[in-house]
């Protein structure tokens, strides 16, 4: 099976060690070892990302940019298949692509320290801060309304029509806990049609296991690029908060664990700042506490919908399982509601 693909990369099955990496919930990933080099698998959710001949376009852009712009700044770009190729197609099975894996570099499953915190926030700030001059109309938008909230609101609302009938006369109070906070999506109406919120190049997936550090724990540099595409820095300011704020993760289902950390908090915002405080406007500086907000709220509607929806997104791995996930992130939403004074 694999050995297909391995071959399109001058690589051996017999010669090489492949062990999955289960983290994430839509590609399928691999870390394959030989002798002397390492490297990163990744076999693309043609589901999820229709056309993954645009991440593999954006990912070229991108790299390309950088590599005229700030040549200094390290990013892990696929490697080349031996036809010349950063995406390996084959009928049957699919799409994959490979990286380099990053010598001296690890990649963190949960957020331990303040400065850990502020290390990938300075990442995030950086990345988005370096392709400042790049137009985002070149890049491909791989998500059709990614992270739109309204469009995610408006999915949420359809489903309760026609999602699984006794699913949702099951969850009658998280849905109304849902619509309670229908105030966040009308503030990002607001918010996408002011002009001092900027589209800029953002990477939507901020969660901690997309940076990688050395072994003195300094950032350097993100990975996992398929999402990046033009959106707004609430975005990845708020993706961090969501997965970082927190000692336990969306997974965890004993929910009094759930608890929002003040210093990381302040370690998230100094670290965004210490790279993006001159290309953010007045507005968006205002916007950091709702950032949190915002993302928190629509993984609780992204989880929720799709637990109305048989799990037909994100897969279940025991029952009710997308159920929890939303209602952990609910409470982690009104943890963090109760501190917007103290933040
Ligand atoms: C998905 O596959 P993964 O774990 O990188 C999702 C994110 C969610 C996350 C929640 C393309 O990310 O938006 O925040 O699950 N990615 C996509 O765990 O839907
Ligand atoms: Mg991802």
């Amino acid at each position: 099976m694999i050995d297909e693909v391995l071959k399109k990369y001058g690589l051996e099955k017999e010669t090489v060690t492949i062990s999955p990496l289960t983290q994430g919930l839509i590609n399928t990933t691999w870390k394959i070892s030989t002798n002397g080099n390492s490297y990163i698998l990744q076999k693309i959710n043609n589901q999820v990302f229709k056309r993954p001949e645009d991440l593999a376009e954006n990912i070229s852009l991108v790299a390309e940019y950088l590599q005229n712009n700030n040549p200094e700044y390290f990013f892990a770009a696929p490697i080349k298949t031996i036809d010349g190729l950063s995406l390996v197609y084959i009928k049957e099975l699919g799409y994959y692509r490979l990286f380099p894996f990053v010598n001296g570099s690890h990649a963190k499953e949960t957020v331990q320290t303040p400065e850990q915190a502020f290390e990938a926030a300075r990442q995030f700030g950086r990345f988005t801060k370096n392709l400042s001059g790049l137009d985002t109309d070149k890049l491909k938008t791989t998500i059709p309304s990614f992270h739109n909230l309204t469009l995610r609101h408006a999915q949420f609302l359809e489903v309760l029509k026609t999602g699984n009938a006794e699913r949702i006369a099951k969850t009658i109070n998280q849905i109304k806990q849902v619509q309670q906070f229908s105030w966040i999506v009308e503030k990002f109406d607001q918010i996408k049609i002011n002009p001092e919120f900027k589209l800029r190049v953002t990477h939507h997936d901020t969660k901690i296991s997309n940076v990688l550090f050395d072994k003195n724990d300094k950032g350097i540099c993100v990975i996992d690029l398929d999402t990046v595409m033009p959106g707004y820095f609430i975005s990845d300011v708020g993706d961090m908060m969501r997965t970082y704020l927190s000692p336990v993760n969306e997974e965890e289902k004993d929910f009094e664990k759930i608890e929002v950390r003040n210093d990381f908090y302040k370690a998230i915002v100094q670290g965004y700042l210490s790279e993006m405080e001159a290309e953010l406007t007045n507005a968006e500086k205002e916007s950091f506490f709702y950032a949190g907000i915002f993302m928190i709220y629509m993984q609780a509607v992204r989880f929720l919908t799709d637990y109305l929806n048989d799990d037909k997104y994100y897969g279940e791995k025991y029952p009710d399982h997308n159920l929890i996930r939303a209602e952990n992130q609910l409470v982690l939403l009104q943890r963090l509601i109760e501190k917007e004074n103290l933040l």
